[in-house]
């Protein structure tokens, strides 16, 4: 963010406070802050009695006695998907819809809670028949069809756990996901629909698997009909195997501690991580504040969560909380703008969705396209609306509220991440009193501070670094084979204490402003992407010697992906030509999500004398600013050439 659109932001000072009305009837209120400020362990013990349903009792809430490796629940058995499915049929709630998805092209399903029951239990007997067992490792690389879901609650049903693979992602990127965690299953589809047209999964994992030795099985649900290659003793139709299946089977408990998924992100280096979480503590968390935060009432609301499953907003608030807290939710296959711009507010209209959940990205592609689109549609059925991703600008803000939701719903601005599993800062609809660009207060029973370089506490009014002091249910327990780098990536910066990667400001009431990532990964349209990441995609390509990526800030996505490039001696012109080719290099081996926005050839790239590419300068270049100080260059003239070369177009 620059200083211009940081100081801008901290002279926001609208508010809105909570309608009296709507706190009338919210779940949340003033008294739980109070509570878990009393006795933060005995707040969660009281949730985790109330919110989930348990077969054996833990004997302590917490374990720190090995920090940074929490154990929450200790001894607590239980089982994640009879939480978010079973129970709620026992509790006479069966004919409830879970699930109202809808198509791309049109086509809808809806699932209630006792036909997901089915469909679960049969997934989780089609995976016992195909040898995946407690603890083994299950890919998912899959579109937005109830399927989805089905696998990951009947892997959680079977202890089995999950790794979820974005499907805009390439057969590289799920190729070295499968690899890492050493998964023995894949479960895919023949593709799915993505603005109009029939979108291709199968090829990607035909590509991955073949390089894949820890994969026996793929099974895979048909949704496009598309023509898709097989291989007789690998591949498995999801529509023989599963439908043959018992629609019963008894779930079995298992340890707070097993674990539940892995889901992997961009870190600094180039090889993505990946997050372990773990059933009891994850569990809770999602429900607690999938219940508080968005005011849920299961019994008449309509939720709708955007995300895709593939990101942890779809694994914690489109699964996980919403199902253990028996939602009734929308789930939708496509783009927002297929087949024309008004496609989600049809959505809103036609199933009356009562709670929206997106971010800020699509808010202000909305915002481009005008009032006129939604105000074509009967909005009136919303009520709560949601922001994650990335901070949400005050004036995106304030469209949301006075466009989408008629001027008069409570918006929640929600932080969290992948390694939190579930929302830390937030506000309390009916509770907060809002104020536009800032997520504002930690939780009722989380912990979250602001501290200088030194680590100290930073006064009201003041900037740093976010970080969270205490553990929380819902964290990460590691990466996923990699102990060490799990405490060097969190826990070392600020010892004892989890460096969130955010830079944050207290404002002079402590509320807290998130300014974004303070390391080096950008964040585009919500989505976690590494500079080096896309670096490393780069230099893989024969004609570029070296790359150098920065986030520049878009109006539409947050951040642009802009690179700077050597070319190789021998690589020609540079040139619009080789721009694509890269671009589209960059896609082939992480998806096109990670297509850089713009790419420069460069003579030099700036380094300082140990080696270190200034990134700083290059995003001055990219953002067409006046470039900062270059003294600690090895070459200070560096600069000259690169600003030169790009202003003579090459
Ligand atoms: C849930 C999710 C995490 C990063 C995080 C931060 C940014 C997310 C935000 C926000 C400001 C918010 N972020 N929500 N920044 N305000 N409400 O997005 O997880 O993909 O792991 O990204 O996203 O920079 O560190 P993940």
């Amino acid at each position: 963010m620059t200083s211009d659109a940081l100081s801008n932001l901290l002279h926001e000072d609208r508010r809105f406070p909570p309608d009296p009305e709507f706190a009338a009837q919210a779940n949340a209120t003033e008294a739980l802050y109070e509570e878990a400020r009393a006795d933060r362990l005995a707040f969660w013990d009281r949730q985790a009695r109330e919110l989930l349903s348990w077969e054996a009792e833990w004997s302590h809430v917490l374990d720190w006695s090995n920090p940074p490796f929490a154990k929450w629940f200790v001894g607590g058995r239980l089982n994640v998907a009879y939480n978010c499915v079973d129970r709620h049929v026992e509790a006479g709630h069966g004919d409830r819809v879970a699930i109202y998805w809808e198509g791309e092209p049109g086509d809808s399903r809806t699932l209630t809670y006792a036909d997901l029951q089915g469909e679960v239990s049969r997934a989780a007997n089609a995976l016992i028949s195909l040898g995946v067992g407690h603890g083994d490792r299950v890919a998912i690389y899959m579109p937005m069809i109830p399927e989805v879901a089905i696998s990951m609650l009947a892997c959680a049903r079977i202890g089995a756990i999950h790794s979820v693979v974005f499907g805009g992602f390439s057969a590289e990127a799920l190729r070295s996901r499968i690899d890492d965690a050493q998964a023995k299953l894949v479960i895919t589809a023949d593709g799915g629909y993505r603005r109009g047209k029939p979108a291709s999964l199968k090829p990607a994992v035909d590509e991955a698997v073949a390089a894949s030795p820890s994969v026996e099985k793929v099974l895979v649900v048909q949704r496009t009909e598309q023509d898709v290659d097989w291989d007789e003793g690998r591949d498995v139709w999801w529509h023989d195997v599963v439908s043959a299946q018992p629609a019963e089977h008894a779930p079995e408990a298992f340890d707070s501690e097993d674990t539940l998924y892995i889901l992997y992100t961009s870190g600094t280096t180039g090889k993505p991580k990946g997050i372990k979480h773990t059933c009891a503590g994850y569990l809770l968390q999602t429900a607690y504040t999938h219940r508080n935060v968005f005011d849920l009432k299961p019994e008449s609301d309509v939720y709708w969560c955007t995300a895709d499953v593939g990101w942890v907003t779809g694994h914690s608030y489109l699964v996980y909380g919403p199902m253990a807290n028996g939602a009734t939710q929308v789930m939708y296959e496509g783009t927002p703008d297929y087949p024309e711009p008004g496609r989600w507010w049809d959505i809103v209209e036609k199933y009356g969705v009562t709670i929206l959940y997106t971010a800020p990205t699509a808010i202000r592609t909305f915002m481009k396209q005008g009032e006129e689109i939604p105000g074509r549609r009967d909005l009136s059925s919303l009520r709560v609306l949601g922001s994650v991703g990335e901070p949400i600008n005050p004036e995106a803000w304030i469209w949301y509220r006075q466009v989408i939701g008629s001027g008069r719903t409570p918006i929640v601005d929600t932080w969290w991440q992948t390694e939190t599993g579930a929302i830390m800062i937030s506000p309390l609809p009916g509770v907060t009193s809002a104020k536009p660009g800032s997520a504002q207060v930690p939780l009722p029973g989380i912990v979250a501070d602001v501290v200088d370089d030194a680590g100290n506490v930073v006064p009201d009014g003041h900037g740093g670094y976010l970080v969270l002091p205490e553990p929380w249910p819902a964290m990460l327990r590691t990466i996923w084979g990699d102990d060490q780098r799990f405490i060097d990536t969190y826990w070392s910066r600020f010892p004892g204490r989890y460096f969130a990667g955010d830079g944050a400001k207290k404002d002079e009431e402590g509320d807290i402003w998130l300014l974004g990532r303070v390391d080096d990964v950008m964040n585009v349209s919500g989505h976690r992407i590494s500079t080096t990441e896309v670096e490393s995609a780069l230099v893989s390509h024969p004609k570029v010697a070296e790359a150098a990526v920065v986030g520049a800030s878009d109006p539409t996505t947050g951040q642009g992906i802009v690179a700077f490039v050597i070319l190789r001696a021998d690589a020609g012109e540079g040139g619009d030509q080789v721009a694509a080719e890269l671009r589209d290099h960059v896609a082939k081996e992480i998806g096109p999500i990670a297509k850089p926005r713009q790419i420069l050839a460069v003579p030099e790239l700036p380094k300082t004398r140990s080696g270190k590419i200034m990134r700083r300068l290059l995003r001055d270049v990219a953002e067409n600013r006046e470039m900062g100080d270059v003294t600690t260059l090895a070459d200070p003239t560096v600069m000259n050439m690169i600003s030169s070369g790009l202003a003579s177009g090459s």
